[in-house]
């Protein structure tokens, strides 16, 4: 990171640097000569792509180094956002967009015979994430950057990313991702900014005379060094350039020399290995925490480690830890950083010898935390003798933060007995465990939900004693995604298209696309639409053909179901539904079927039998269909490999369908679901998470809703559901079950998938065959949309032009208003 004294300001600033094509292909082979020393006619694809990159991130630390500077200056409030998970995907096409210098890269490239698009494909994804929640935390980190937040990303600099996804025999196989092979040319280490953080051991009475009385010192058992890495973050025009700020594990002692020379030379390892495994892998277990010591440990790791930054850099600049408040939100990605809580509580207590109730004030004030799930399984908690061996100072200050907890709910008055249990930090039914959610929660002055919906159900189910205790507290922030990635970037033709016809307002306010309504209904503008549509399914078809050897028709309906293989997210109730429309074009082939290509991309947690099952039947479903002459033309179903960040980026804008169907009540947002209707899919939909805002904001004709609502859910619940008797009345859904039940599509192992439909049968907890009639209706009401062609792109670019609200630049605006009170 640029120097943080301050005291640079008086040295001589570098020169703004020109941007013509000819300057920047002197300034690459530049850095190709003298950085990665190789002779231009020498180079490698990859040398270029390293010498493109580091000609880019020099003019990205220019407009750095005046961040820090303007941030020191303002001496104003700094926001930090910790998160377990980053899904950042490639930044080299991002950090030229953003500094306004695509065309002219292309240029300079082209000067050199370098085709830009090539290079561009061999940056590998920085893939530090499972899903939703990291690629929010990347979407945040580009857009405070984009309205001039002054913040920092803290995480971890995981080794092995998200697994690499292989298909073999239509099984998923996990593969290790090494996204570091050819060194990352964006980070910077910082060995100056290194901490100790400390695991075990014991606690004793603080022995000084001043004490206070709360006052411990805690004698870890085990230490690893924390060092940073630093990758900076530009925003949009290059206005503002943030760090995130990425912790690696490495041993005190390297190599324990005596053990070595006493011929143990693999014992001589075992504190380096330790180490280095802490930051090894990410869990690959998205919305159901993985509950394993080590991923405690890379909690608390990652946590330590910021906090120490975050208070060093607050005494550096203002001396007083009691303004900690005033100078630094700190805001917590789900639980995962949750026991930061407890470890700032250890900082003010242990080492600035704060009375409690006054570390307790600070860190409540500095604290805020984000919920994204309410799925029982998924919210996180640890036994408690696991989290006390690790941790015991953090336990007792858990503890002593309990007692006042439970004894203001007391004082509060209206909390039985069970009120109160369900407050408690600790979870007293069977094995006691911490609840990292209501630590979480008690340690911070904003909790919020991610779509409206989901925050409405926080304050009915989860929190709902919380709630009550502090009423103030929940509140929403639905979420939004950064339309330089998702639009501009990832859909060039759209992108110039609509900037043709309405001007480049909307690229500094996304709202502006609201400009777009007046086309929506211009049947010139419609094809030219059309056509860019056209041809981003046409690239997409020709990128299926080369990876996966799939012919498919860029002429047919794409539909397309991109996300983490979960049963709540319901890919079964899409398979279903497209094993019925096989059935019925088999039966009925006289009828005009609507040329139909489905496609399915998405991981499964390593452990997680039925998403791993679910992707093996939707590759056996599309063996069958793509093989059968009597559908040929008319469906295709294609499980697409090792869906990531960059795969999205090619299959969302070829997407005229996007399936955003999850059991109402269950996804805490989606932000998928906004990237397709903003590059023109139309959505078909449960109002569930934010599809209920989107339904709001681009209109109830241009969207497909079908299915139970949240309410009807939880009703259908608790009422007694007998999804038997549903099926039995559903002619469609009883073939297609019994078809896959009995081996069809398995026949050389019929009853492959007894379990799976079974539990539709029995209990449905995801409300496949409750929904199953409404959603196949919803989907020949798009087949008879999608005959219409003018019916069909105007409901399209009205999805366009109305879906700026969902811009993540709103999302960070909200936030640095309501939590944070940064308004830049
Ligand atoms: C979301 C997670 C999640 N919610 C546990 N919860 C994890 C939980 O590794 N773990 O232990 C990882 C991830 N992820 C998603 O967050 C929601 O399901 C989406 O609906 C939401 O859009 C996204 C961002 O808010």
């Amino acid at each position: 990171m640029p120097t943080e004294t301050g005291v640079t300001a008086s040295l001589p600033k570098p020169e703004p640097r020109q941007s013509d094509p000819t300057i920047l292909a002197r300034e690459i082979v530049e850095r190709l000569t003298y950085r990665l020393g190789k002779d231009a006619t020498a180079a490698q694809p990859h040398d270029w792509l390293h010498a493109v990159i580091l000609s880019i991130r020099d003019r990205v630390i220019d407009a750095w180094i005046s961040s820090t500077h303007k941030t020191y200056e303002e001496q104003g409030r700094r926001v930090y956002y910790l998160s377990l998970e980053f899904l950042i995907g490639r930044l080299m096409r991002d950090a030229v967009s953003n500094m306004e210098l695509l065309e002219e890269m292309r240029q300079a490239l082209a000067s050199l015979n370098v085709d830009i698009d090539i290079i561009a494909e061999l940056e590998p994804d920085a893939a530090l994430g499972n899903g939703g929640l990291g690629r929010l935390a990347a979407c945040f980190m580009e857009s405070m950057a984009t309205v001039d937040v002054p913040a920092y990303g803290y995480g971890i600099r995981y080794v092995n990313g998200m697994f690499r996804q292989e298909i073999s025999d239509g099984w998923q196989v996990e593969l290790p991702e090494t996204w570091l092979t050819h060194g990352n040319p964006w980070e910077f280490e910082r060995r100056e900014a290194s901490y100790e953080v400390g695991f075990g051991g014991l606690v004793d009475p603080a022995e000084d005379e001043d004490a206070t009385p709360h006052q411990m010192v805690w004698r870890p058992a085990e230490r690893v060094i924390a060092t940073a890495f630093d990758t900076p973050i530009a925003g949009w025009r290059g206005k503002r350039v943030n760090t995130l700020r990425l912790w690696t594990a490495q041993p005190i002692d390297p190599i324990l020399l005596d053990r070595f020379n006493a011929g143990d030379h693999v014992g001589a390892l075992q504190e380096s290995n330790r180490a280095e495994s802490l930051t090894r892998v990410l869990y690959p277990a998205d919305s159901s925490p993985a509950g394993q010591e080590l991923r405690l440990r890379q909690e608390y790791f990652f946590s330590a480690a910021s906090l120490q930054d975050i208070v060093r850099r607050h005494i550096q600049y203002f001396g007083d830890i009691r303004t900690l408040p005033d100078k630094a939100a700190i805001q917590l990605n789900d639980t995962h950083p949750a026991v930061s809580v407890a470890e700032l509580m250890r900082v003010l207590l242990d080492q600035y010898g704060l009375d409690f109730d006054e570390a307790w004030d600070i860190t409540r004030r500095t604290f805020s935390y984000t919920n994204h799930t309410l799925l029982p399984e998924a919210l996180e908690s640890w036994p408690v003798p696991l989290f006390e061996r690790l941790l015991p100072r953090h336990m007792q200050i858990v503890y002593a933060i309990n007692s006042r907890l439970l004894a203001e709910a007391r004082r509060a008055g209206g909390f039985d007995d069970a009120a109160i249990g369900t407050i408690s930090l600790i979870d007293e039914g069977g094995e006691r465990r911490l609840r990292m959610g209501n630590l979480a929660f008690a340690g911070s002055h904003s909790i919020n939900g991610v779509s409206a919906l989901h925050t409405d159900l926080m304050k009915q189910t989860v929190f709902a004693d919380f709630h009550r205790l502090y009423p103030t507290r929940i509140n929403n922030k639905t979420n939004g995604v950064t339309f330089r990635r998702w639009l501009m970037q990832c859909n060039p033709g759209l992108f110039s298209l609509v900037r043709e016809a309405i001007g480049d307002r909307f690229m500094d306010d996304a709202e502006g696309l609201r400009d777009l309504d007046a086309f929506a209904h211009d049947s010139a503008f419609q094809e030219k639409f059309l056509a860019v549509k056209r041809a981003n399914k046409a690239h997409l078809a020709q990128v299926l053909r080369e990876r996966v050897n799939a012919r498919i028709d860029p002429a047919a309906l794409f539909d397309i179901q991109i996300k983490r293989i979960h049963e709540y997210k319901r890919q079964l109730l899409n398979i279903v539904e497209a094993v019925s429309l096989y059935d019925q074009i088999r039966s009925h082939p006289e009828r005009d079927w609507v040329p139909r290509v489905k496609l399915f991309g998405g991981k499964a947690a390593s452990s997680y039998h039925n998403a791993k099952l679910i992707i093996k039947l939707a590759n056996d479903v599309a063996r069958v269909v793509n093989h059968d002459p009597a559908v040929q033309g008319l469906l295709k179903v294609q499980f697409v490999p090792n869906y990531n960040v960059s795969m999205a980026e090619i299959m969302i804008p070829a997407a005229d369908l996007s399936e955003q169907i999850s059991t109402a009540g269950m996804e805490a947002s989606g932000t998928g679901n906004m990237k397709f209707a903003v590059n023109g899919a139309l959505t078909i939909g449960t109002l569930d998470g934010a599809n209920v805002e989107m339904r709001d904001h681009v209109g109830p004709d241009n969207i497909l809703i079908f299915g139970l609502t949240a309410q009807e859910v939880a009703d259908r619940r608790a009422n007694g559901y007998a999804p038997r008797d549903v099926i039995e009345a559903s002619c469609e859904l009883s073939q297609a079950l019994s078809a896959i039940r009995s081996g069809v599509f398995s026949p050389g192992q019929p009853d492959r998938y007894a379990g799976l439909i079974d539990g539709i049968y029995d209990h449905d907890w995801f409300m496949v065959a409750a929904d199953f009639d409404s959603y196949a209706a919803a989907q020949r009401q798009a087949d008879r949309l999608w005959n219409d062609k003018a019916a069909w792109a105007s409901k399209a670019i009205y999805n366009v032009a109305r879906m700026g609200w969902f811009s993540s630049d709103r999302t960070i605006r909200e936030y640095a208003r309501d939590i944070w009170k940064v308004l830049p």
